[in-house]
């Protein structure tokens, strides 16, 4: 019933109210790459707190130093006990010649024993002084001073007695006695800022950049280490962001010429920096305990995709040249999202470095990962490859390698492997194109031989993981940079898109239409589209009532329409939804998927910035199909299986049918659930996942008047395969 009142309304306002739509790129709300990477984290740190305590030692880094971030040398503070540089320690705050008293009496003053001798005047002698050393929290000695006990030794010669006498004491040491696990340091770079839980937040990435000058990059932002903005009172919130910070430096006075260098980049393909935000950067004056300012940029810069001249930084004078001298870099942001982007790359501190000639680099590197084995797609359906992988093998798959020096270089070998999941090696291949003009970015084929390179390994899905590397003769200081990995997927979709949304894609106007173009070789029944919904600065594109459709292309009409109306909802951590076509559509050859939007407001799906089929969408309104507007690569997949697929990084969120309906929504006491004895379950949720209520064999009407005002989560566990369909459920009595 509901159904048919969502339809003619809709169609009562399509047809009054033809609007124009256009289509829109916003910034998202989330890092959700971060989102899930932090999530786990946020539950072991839970653990380890109702334990004793984790002391990360921090060693001290020597010259030369350089990062480029061709991996992310952040440290991770996830040491668990039994883990093989975690190690139990009992620790104290101070020692007194050696020994480690839990309290000590002392006198500032040098004390002594008296002796009384059998003739003569009363002898003092000095009693030897107490060496006091302290410690940090982490056992390492801060500090030391001399005192003297308050016991004083008394010996009467003539009566042959021995007696004590105690002082009033000058201070009392008390020891704190405390166990903790010492965690060694690893061969990581950056640390923690601070103690504040999620400050760092500065993202290592391969996504957000453009024109990469070797892979990685670290991007600052209004977003923390969990992806979560740092402040979202109001849409204007503003203030400082994220922090990279160095580990200490074991510099010393005598250095010389000691600079910081490093690239930046103000936007890329991110948001970027407006008037009032800054890029930063500190220096730590080792003397006086704090950070001092360095240097620092503006936003609003006209060049928002290429990198700016090579930024050097003396770092001059005792304050700074001295063991423990670190740096770090912030930014001053909108903290409300992904917002105001700026990268930096390419980071060194060194002495002895010419400035006259500091630009001069040599050094190759890869820029992005090898092209996708399956062409324009990033992935393919596996059994679809299996059958006919002459049909979706690339013939060239291409590596782009940047040299940044002056100096023309020979490239020896390049190489790719390839290699299940189980760590076995199914392809490795060579190819030899030396030539590699100074200051270039080449692109290098591996011309594919035509057999079958990924194996049938009897799975239903099978990431694939790729490594490349290559080596060069002269000219080549960084060897981190040589190296590169990738993933090739096969499950039971196609995509465009690498899997992580840099930005979000919506159309406006009710009624219109978008349509995603695709081809299979092999036909197969389309069974669900993947759907991801990112979260933007525009929190309204939930719940919305879209339909789905498939056509063959934009000079057809659909060859499916569903009878039935689907809600978007949220993904997280880039996850997709899935949304069953029902019945299932045989497409063979050309094929567009999409929806038709009933709302005129905008609903956004997840668009990916590292690739680009913007050729294969298409948006239609008043009877004519437009082009998309914007490179990138809508995160919208087509679904051959049949069943969602589950992978570590790719959950569905919930198999989400849309044939459960609830109404009335909101309701009051009674809520109606449409085909309920299909169901043999009907579970209510809070919000924060406690069970409320369970009816089993649930009939159509569901008495719910003991529950309070507020949102719910309703799940009809089906009879047929115990699948679970979910619905969101407002009580507003
Ligand atoms: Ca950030
Ligand atoms: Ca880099
Ligand atoms: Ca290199
Ligand atoms: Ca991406």
């Amino acid at each position: 019933m509901i159904r048919v009142l969502l339809l003619s309304g809709w169609i009562l306002i399509y047809l009054t109210l033809p609007s124009l739509a256009q289509d829109k790129l916003a910034p998202l709300r989330y890092n959700e790459a971060l989102r899930s990477s932090t999530k786990a984290n946020a539950t072991s740190s839970q653990r380890q707190i109702a334990r004793l305590p984790f002391i990360y030692e921090i060693d001290t880094l020597p010259l030369p130093f350089f990062d480029d971030f061709s991996k992310n040398r952040t440290k991770v503070y996830d040491a668990q006990v039994g883990d093989e540089n975690v190690s139990l320690n009992v620790l104290f705050e101070f020692s007194a010649n050696g020994d480690i008293p839990a309290t000590l009496e002392i006198k500032f003053d040098t004390t002594y024993s008296i002796t009384k001798p059998l003739s003569g005047p009363l002898v003092y002698e000095a009693n030897p002084p107490l060496f006091i050393e302290f410690y940090d929290s982490i056992g390492n000695p801060i500090d030391f001073d001399t005192a003297w006990t308050n016991v004083i030794s008394l010996v009467n010669i003539g009566e042959g007695t021995i007696t004590f006498d105690t002082l009033d004491p000058d201070d009392v040491l008390i020891n704190e006695f405390d166990t903790l696990y010492l965690v060694d340091d690893d061969k990581t770079h950056w640390i923690k800022p601070g103690n504040e839980e999620n400050r760092g937040g500065a993202y290592i990435n391969n996504a957000f950049a453009s024109n990469f000058l070797t892979q990685g990059v670290a991007t600052f932002d209004g977003t923390d280490a969990s992806g979560v903005p740092y402040d979202i009172s109001s849409e204007t919130t503003y203030g400082p962001a994220d922090t990279l910070e160095s580990k200490p430096f074991a510099l010393d006075p005598e250095m010389e010429d000691v600079y910081l260098s490093f690239f930046y980049q103000a936007g890329g393909l991110g948001n970027a920096p407006d008037e009032e935000d800054s890029l930063i950067v500190d220096f730590f004056n080792v003397n006086e305990n704090r950070w001092e300012y360095a240097w620092s940029t503006e936003g609003n810069q006209s060049n928002t995709d290429d990198w700016n001249d090579r930024v050097w930084l003396e770092v001059a004078g005792s304050d700074y040249k001295r063991p423990g001298f670190k740096f770090r870099f912030r930014n001053y942001a909108t903290l409300s999202g992904i917002l105001d982007q700026w990268h930096i790359d390419y980071v060194e501190l060194a002495a002895d470095r010419d400035t006259a000639i500091g630009d001069t680099i040599n050094d190759a590197a890869f820029v992005t990962a090898l092209s996708s084995f399956t062409g324009r797609y990033t992935s393919v359906p596996y059994k679809h490859y299996l059958e006919d992988y002459a049909a979706f093998q690339e013939d060239t798959v291409k590596a782009l390698i940047r040299n940044l020096g002056e100096q023309a270089v020979n490239i020896l070998n390049l190489d790719y492997e390839i290699s299940s999941p189980a760590g076995l090696i199914v392809d490795q291949f060579t190819t030899v194109d030396p030539s590699l003009e100074a200051f270039t970015v080449k692109r290098y084929g591996f011309l594919q031989v035509d057999d079958q390179l990924f194996p049938d390994l009897g799975e239903e899905f099978v990431d694939f993981s790729i490594k490349s590397w290559f080596n060069i003769s002269g000219g080549n200081d960084q060897r981190a940079n040589d190296t590169i990995t990738s993933v090739q997927r096969f499950h039971n979709y196609y995509a465009y898109d690498d899997g992580s949304a840099e930005s979000a894609y919506s159309l406006r106007g009710a009624g219109a239409e978008l349509g995603y173009l695709f081809n299979t070789p092999v036909g197969d029944s389309l069974r669900a589209l993947y759907f991801n919904f990112p979260q933007t600065l525009n929190d309204d594109a939930e719940d919305f009532d879209i339909v789905l459709t498939v056509w063959n292309d934009t000079s057809s009409e659909p060859i499916f329409t569903a009878d039935y109306i689907s809600n978007p909802q949220y993904t997280y951590a880039n996850n997709f939804r899935r949304y069953e076509i029902n019945p299932p559509v045989y497409v063979e050859g050309d094929f567009m998927v999409g929806f038709q939007q009933l709302q005129a407001d905008k609903l956004f799906i997840g668009y990916d910035l590292n690739n680009n089929a913007r050729d294969k969408l298409f948006y239609h309104v008043n009877d004519v199909w437009y082009a998309a507007s914007f490179n990138g690569a809508l995160m919208l997949r087509p679904d051959f299986g049949e069943d969602p697929m589950l992978s570590t990084n790719e959950l569905a969120d919930s198999k989400m049918t849309t044939r459960l309906i609830v109404f009335p929504n909101p309701a009051e006491n009674v809520i109606h659930v449409t085909n309920a004895d299909s169901y043999m379950r009907i579970d209510i949720y809070s919000i924060d996942g406690s069970l409320l209520m369970q009816v089993s064999n649930p009939s159509e009407s569901v008495d719910v008047s003991e529950l309070s005002k507020g949102i719910y989560l309703l799940q009809a566990t089906a009879i047929s395969d115990q699948s679970m369909h979910t619905a969101k459920l407002i009580i507003s009595q």
